[in-house]
């Protein structure tokens, strides 16, 4: 966890020398990614007046977000743009991968570069200066320590946004933790509302997603390993939905794979139970460890994770089934 003083710090750039900053999205901005750059701008407004913000979401957002993002708006850029920034500040981002060209545009950027993240740090190699608190179940709660490090208190759609990505990230507070739940109640006093944010976050049913859901339940494969039941299947799409889907069905652990723009996909899931009792942790010990094998690039959290491969889905899954059965013993299929 980032120390207290370290968020005071922040913005890290003398505020009256700020007059261009970017907020950077991972790939595909998922509600906590938008969410919490749309408040960082707000933080980085209120400490320097004088300053343009622009919110980068690269290769655009989710359906969610972009509904999110009409409540919550923010001028975006989806590509590069010329010019530089006197302040980075990636959020959420995980892996620099993510960035898409953004990340070339960093490396070569002449500003202050800040990562604000909740994912565990593989390389902050790109960064000056790390804020990163793996504790913390959305970027969002990291972005709001902020707020109070700097004694800034969030205006009434500042909080709701922050509020929305909490729940958004936190499976609406099932896995937050103090920190979490602290914050909610500090933007409820602060002008949040817990009934419209829920409602916000209700989206409409995506047929393809559903349609991926449900021909993953169709073929998957069951396995046994001891009293641990895995699940794994192949789809074109939605490979995470389906996997966390595979483990609401019941599987302890959920490999999901599906070959899509050249390269294989690969979700994992697992329950909490499981990670307490195995200790597998699918980023670091099976994402990034996979990646590495097969040409990809891969990360997450220990419960949920994903990765690239260079290889076929059904190469790639064996691999993993196999990298699994190293912690697992034998998997036994289940017909
Ligand atoms: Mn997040």
């Amino acid at each position: 966890m980032t120390s207290d003083s370290e968020l005071k710090e922040f913005p890290f750039v003398e505020p009256a020398r700020l007059r261009r900053a970017a907020v950077i999205c991972h790939r595909n901005a998922d509600a906590d990614a938008y969410l919490s750059a749309f408040a960082a701008s707000s933080l980085i407004r209120s400490l320097a007046p004088g300053c343009e913000v622009e919110v980068v979401t690269p290769g655009g957002m989710t359906t969610l977000t972009a509904k999110l993002s009409v409540k919550f708006p923010h001028r975006t850029v989806e590509g590069e743009v010329d010019g530089d920034y006197d302040l980075y500040v990636a959020v959420d981002v995980g892996d620099e991968e993510l960035l898409n060209e953004w990340k070339d545009k960093l490396a070569r950027g002449g500003g202050f570069k800040v990562l604000v993240d909740h994912h565990p740090l593989r390389d902050g190699g790109l960064y000056d200066r790390v804020l990163v608190d793996e504790a913390a179940t959305s970027a969002a709660e990291v972005v709001f320590s902020l707020f109070e490090a700097k004694g800034v208190v969030p205006d009434a759609l500042t909080s709701q946004a922050l509020l929305e990505a909490i729940l958004f990230d936190s499976s609406h507070l099932t896995i937050a933790g103090g920190s979490g739940l602290r914050a909610v109640v500090r933007l409820i006093d602060s002008g949040a509302d817990l009934a419209s944010a829920r409602r916000d976050l209700r989206s409409e049913p995506d047929y393809g997603e559903v349609l991926a859901k449900l021909k993953g339940a169709q073929r998957v494969k069951i396995y046994k390993a001891g009293k641990w039941v895995v699940a794994s299947t192949l789809v074109g799409s939605f490979q995470a939905h389906v996997a966390r889907s595979l483990v609401y069905l019941g599987a302890d652990f959920a490999v999901v794979a599906g070959e899509a723009d050249g390269e294989t996909r690969v979700s994992l899931r697992s329950t909490q139970r499981f990670l307490d009792s195995v200790g597998i942790k699918l980023g670091t010990q099976i994402a990034e460890e996979m990646a590495r094998r097969l040409g990809g690039h891969g990360g997450g959290h220990a419960t949920a994770a994903s990765f690239t491969t260079g290889v076929g889905e059904d190469e790639t899954m064996a691999a993993t089934l196999a990298r699994a059965s190293e912690f697992l013993g034998e998997l036994k299929k289940v017909d």
